[in-house]
């Protein structure tokens, strides 16, 4: 199956790094070009899944206007079905755009903190993101897959995190998780692209850089499985 992976957008981020006003306004229209860019990619190359991997969007300063930009993207690929999970940065929280804004394309799926699971022809789709700023230890040990089908996960959180404060963002074990035996999890939260040894679970990183501590060459590959 054809799926693109991407997370950690963080629309409308301030850039208060940048010595200007004008440098950050520059900034977020090269944020808006390279989400188009992806959209585009998935358009020419008729993908039928989008995953965005939480913190698409900042919850304190995001605009209506720009939420309005990324929602006529997402109607320009109707045949793409776009399953998306909050993060701690854009948690599914009561008047957030995910809850308040009431014109999401009808291709769009937003999880909550309660997984889900969606089963479309010979894939399942399991989902779950923040609904609050913080997450702690989510109970997935006890999810069975169904082998015939591939199974892919999807979240926003910290692997093998040890220190205290990486606790607070959906801790996720790599031995459970390959004990589960999903055929991908795709991630958010860690904004540096890592691949897993066995390359099926995937942090796409930042789809462009957010600060000087993000440089180098930010990709937006599409995998196939
Ligand atoms: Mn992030």
């Amino acid at each position: 199956m054809k799926f693109v992976h991407i997370a950690d957008v963080h629309f409308d981020i301030p850039f208060t790094i940048l010595e200007t006003k004008d440098l950050a306004e520059t900034r977020r229209l090269e944020q808006r070009n390279s989400f188009k860019k992806v959209i585009d990619y998935i358009k020419e190359n008729s993908i039928p899944y989008l995953f965005i991997c939480g913190d698409l969007y900042e919850n304190e300063y995001i605009k209506l206007s720009t939420t309005d930009y990324i929602n006529k993207l997402f109607e320009t690929i109707p045949d793409t079905k776009i399953y998306i999970v909050p993060g701690n940065h854009d948690p599914y929280l009561k008047n957030s755009y995910y809850e308040k804004y009431n014109s999401w394309a009808k291709n769009v799926t937003i999880f909550k903190e309660k997984l889900e699971k969606i089963e479309d022809e010979n894939v399942c789709i399991y989902g779950y993101g923040f609904e609050d700023f913080y997450m702690k230890r989510f109970e997935y040990e006890n999810i069975e897959l169904d082998k015939s089908k591939i199974n892919i996960l999807l979240t926003h959180g910290t692997i093998d995190g040890a220190r205290e404060d990486e606790m607070l963002y959906n801790p996720l074990s790599l031995s459970i998780l390959n004990n589960i035996g999903f055929d991908y999890i795709a991630l958010g939260h860690i904004h540096k692209k890592i691949v897993d040894e066995g390359k099926n679970i995937v942090y796409p990183g930042s789809l462009i850089s957010l600060g000087f501590d993000e440089l180098g060459e930010h990709r937006n590959d599409s995998t196939e499985k």
